[in-house]
């Protein structure tokens, strides 16, 4: 499965969620799938997405929150596995798209290129709920169940080691920031 796929099939169910992403390939895929106000695109920070989504689910218990990770940053922070399982806000699905690979750094092959398996890692840790979705139709059942479900869920998508053609995003960081800070707090007045 090409992950531009993958995101393009779940698109419609990240459009109005509040969206955390990794930085770098998956990032600009999503962007240029068509960016919003209620997504991140966590630049620098990386293996912190996940512990970045798990602090806003807790905040806002009444909205749902998507983690879109990638496998070199959810090795960088395993931790984060046994924090979210910890704390269990079934509010927030977190995807992990496995391409085996550092692609956007140049593509050093990852640990799970010679057998970690990250959805094993995430049972041991106790996430209640972990699948696996190898298929555009399939992760966009898991991503909807796990909406539509109140228990956090973990799901592994292996994926292509594909990435775009360019990196670039016409949306500086700062401004994202700002702009996300807005949409999470327009969403906690609502609540
Ligand atoms: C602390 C830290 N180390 C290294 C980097 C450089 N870096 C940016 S993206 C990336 C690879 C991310 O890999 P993965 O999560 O598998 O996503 P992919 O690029 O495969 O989509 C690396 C090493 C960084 N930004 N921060
Ligand atoms: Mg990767």
């Amino acid at each position: 499965m090409l992950r531009a796929d993958a995101l393009q099939a779940i698109y419609p169910e990240l459009q109005d969620r509040i969206v955390v992403t990794i930085m770098g390939a998956v990032a600009a895929e999503l962007y240029t799938i068509g960016h919003r106000h209620n997504f991140f695109y966590l630049e620098h920070a990386m293996g912190l997405a996940s512990s970045m989504g798990l602090g806003i689910a807790l905040s806002l218990p009444k909205q749902k929150v998507v983690v879109i990770d990638g496998d070199g940053s959810l090795l960088m922070n395993l931790g984060t596995l046994s924090t979210m399982a910890r704390y269990r806000p079934g509010n927030l699905v977190h995807i992990v798209f496995d391409n085996g690979s550092l692609l956007s750094v140049g593509g050093f092959p990852t640990a799970t290129s010679t057998g970690t398996d990250l959805a094993g890692v995430a049972r041991a840790c106790a996430i209640p709920e972990v699948t696996q979705a190898d298929t555009p139709e399939r992760l966009k059942q898991a991503v909807q169940g796990a909406l539509a479900g109140g228990t956090l869920t973990t799901i592994v998508s292996k994926v292509e080691a594909i990435g775009p053609k360019s990196f670039h995003m016409d949306l500086p960081l700062l401004e994202n920031r700002f702009q996300f800070k807005r949409a999470l707090e327009a969403l906690r007045q609502q609540a």
